[in-house]
């Protein structure tokens, strides 16, 4: 019966949909009280049967929160991580243009080989994208540096799970 307990961090922009992504995943909810999250929090979340029937997981999962503009703070939630969603905002291509300086942090705080999966999230509002959104370049982007993209919506609830599962996958093989 292997049981794995796994830290999990949600980091990028602000209202990329975080805090959001967690609550659909944990609660299966969109709409809930406390959007503005302050200082981190986390939900746990116990996955019975996956990958096999006889394994567990319980993930431990990190919303920075309002932490995102406190670089000084950052080390002590990236410490003992054992893998992140890495969150931007499709709607709005320079929340795209800040992953870079989030993933440099992942890999200094928590190490260079933190399994990460890209979200392209708000999937829902892709017909209001025009232009900048290039969802090759993203594509490139993660699979240079070892990740790799999804697309979600934590309005609709679309890929929310199979992004945290596809994670929980990574960080079992690591
Ligand atoms: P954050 O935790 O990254 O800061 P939040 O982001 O989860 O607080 O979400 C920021 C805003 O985006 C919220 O709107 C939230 O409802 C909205 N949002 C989050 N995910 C989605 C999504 O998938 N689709 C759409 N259409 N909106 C989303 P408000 O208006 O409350 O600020
Ligand atoms: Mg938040």
């Amino acid at each position: 019966m292997p049981l794995f307990v796994f830290k999990v961090i949600i980091i990028g922009a602000g209202a990329v949909g975080k805090t959001s992504l967690l609550h659909r995943f944990v609660e299966k909810s969109f709409n809930f009280r406390y959007k503005l999250t302050i200082g981190a929090d986390f939900l746990s979340k116990v996955i019975e049967g996956f990958p096999d029937s006889d394994t567990t997981c319980k993930l431990q999962i990190w919303d920075i929160g309002g932490q995102e503009r406190y670089k000084f703070l950052r080390s002590s939630f990236f410490d003992g991580a054992n893998g992140a969603l890495i969150v931007f905002d499709i709607s709005r291509w320079h929340t795209f243009e800040e992953l870079t300086e989030w993933l440099s942090d992942l890999q200094e705080f928590a190490g260079k080989g933190v399994p990460f999966i890209l979200i392209g999230n708000k999937l829902d509002l892709i017909k209001d994208v025009y232009g900048d959104y290039d969802k090759k370049e993203v594509e490139e982007f993660a699979n240079k540096e070892n990740g790799y993209y999804i697309e979600t919506s934590a309005k609709t609830g679309e890929n929310v799970e199979t992004a945290f599962y596809d994670l929980t996958q990574k960080m079992i093989k690591n």
